[in-house]
């Protein structure tokens, strides 16, 4: 059976509700942080040499990198499911959306909440950081003007890798500032599969953000 390597309050959440909404039966290892430092214990690292969270392992394979393993888990076990096919233009941008969300959206939201820890000399550096910020989540929300979801009325597994950044830019920014988004990410926080991941990964502080 596949399972998850979940870490709390982590990226993993969304590996655990996409195996919900597709009804894929899992299993979830637990790892807590260290309660100082927030670092995940030096066991995930038995799993996979980064140690980082989410890691599924399935059948012998061990996938780390969330946007690697949400690809993995479609291909493997969606039959078809919250993905367009693949031959459309759709799928082009559920590929762009896969991708982006850690290869681009995440960097500004890391930076952020580093440098709010800087003092004012940093000024500049932080300015820097606000600007990117603000240029990626009004991307994001331009792109649900259409909505609901990221790609029009299909719900995809795009929208289950995008969640995080919203999810966390919540504890960084107002989300009033960027209405579609928050209405995106209520409706994906609603969702009885997400709802279930919450039940079976333990407390997700990030469901709550922008409460
Ligand atoms: N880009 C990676 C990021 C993985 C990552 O940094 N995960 C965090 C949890 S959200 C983690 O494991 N942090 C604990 C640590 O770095 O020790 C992915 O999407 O899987």
């Amino acid at each position: 059976m596949l399972t998850v390597h979940h870490l709390n309050n982590s990226r993993s959440h969304r590996i655990a509700w996409l195996l919900e909404e597709l009804g894929v039966p899992y299993r979830i290892q637990h790892y807590e942080r260290d309660a100082r430092t927030g670092m995940a214990p030096e066991s995930l690292k038995a799993i996979h040499p980064l140690g980082k969270s989410p890691i599924v392992t399935d059948d012998g394979r061990t996938i780390a990198e969330s946007g690697a393993i949400i690809d993995y888990i479609i291909r493997r076990h969606g039959k078809g499911r919250l993905t367009p096919a693949p031959e459309t233009d759709d799928y082009d941008q559920y590929v762009h959306w896969l991708h982006y969300a850690e290869g681009s959206a995440s960097l500004p939201l890391i930076m952020k909440g580093t440098v709010n820890r800087l003092d004012r000399k940093w000024q500049p550096l932080k300015n820097l950081v606000a600007s990117e910020l603000h240029l990626h989540l009004s991307y994001i929300d331009t792109s649900l003007q259409d909505g609901p979801f990221l790609l029009g009325e299909l719900f995809t597994a795009a929208d289950v890798q995008m969640s995080f950044v919203a999810e966390v830019a919540a504890l960084l920014v107002d989300r009033n500032d960027y209405p579609a988004l928050d209405t995106w990410i209520r409706l994906l926080q609603a969702r009885p599969a997400y709802r279930r991941a919450v039940d079976t990964g333990g407390d997700y502080a990030l469901a709550r953000a922008g409460d």
